[in-house]
């Protein structure tokens, strides 16, 4: 089963863990949404500005029926829900929702690009997609397992439940 759609989820403040692994289970209960699998959870560097905690990163596989514009709804309806607001540019958070890959779809508007333009570079996506996923293929930017050799930057995985668990 490849349902194909790939969230990012992120967070760096008030017990990372804990935000990102209830943004999962809040994924799960969304309408016509359904959380396929989730990788381990990563730690690692911030990037960008330094002066922050390090980020807990992790991906899920989902299913759903939203289209991406409503699926970005409901992310930033869940990143609300976690206390998120809208806070300097590239510094600490609570939750960041990002889709990541929507099929094989290739879209760039002002709110939404997809794949996620970050994706090729990212240690802290590339590590736990690859976890899922190593042999997918971005659409416009090669398998994952390629991007990933081509990075220096690490994620460090924890030891948790792991891939396939809920
Ligand atoms: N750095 C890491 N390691 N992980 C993130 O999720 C993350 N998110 C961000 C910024 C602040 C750019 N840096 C990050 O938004």
């Amino acid at each position: 089963m490849n349902a194909g759609i790939y969230v990012g989820l992120g967070s760096n403040l008030e017990d990372p863990r804990r935000q990102v692994i209830s943004a999962m289970n809040a994924l799960d209960g969304l309408s016509g949404t359904r959380l396929v699998r989730r990788s381990s959870l990563y730690r690692s560097a911030p990037m960008g500005p330094q002066d922050q905690p390090c980020f807990i990163n992790a991906v899920a596989e989902i299913d759903t029926a939203l289209a991406p514009d409503a699926l970005l709804d409901a992310l930033q309806d869940i990143e609300a829900a976690h206390g998120r607001v809208r806070e300097r540019r590239w510094g600490p958070r609570t939750l960041d929702l990002d889709i990541l890959i929507y099929r094989d779809l290739q879209s760039r508007s002002e709110r939404l690009s997809i794949p996620h333009p970050g994706l090729p570079e990212r240690a802290f996506v590339l590590y736990p997609l690859a976890e899922l996923e190593p042999d997918l293929e971005v659409p416009g930017h090669g398998r994952v397992r390629d991007l990933l050799a081509n990075i220096t930057d690490v994620a460090e995985r924890l030891e948790d439940a792991g891939a396939g668990a809920k």
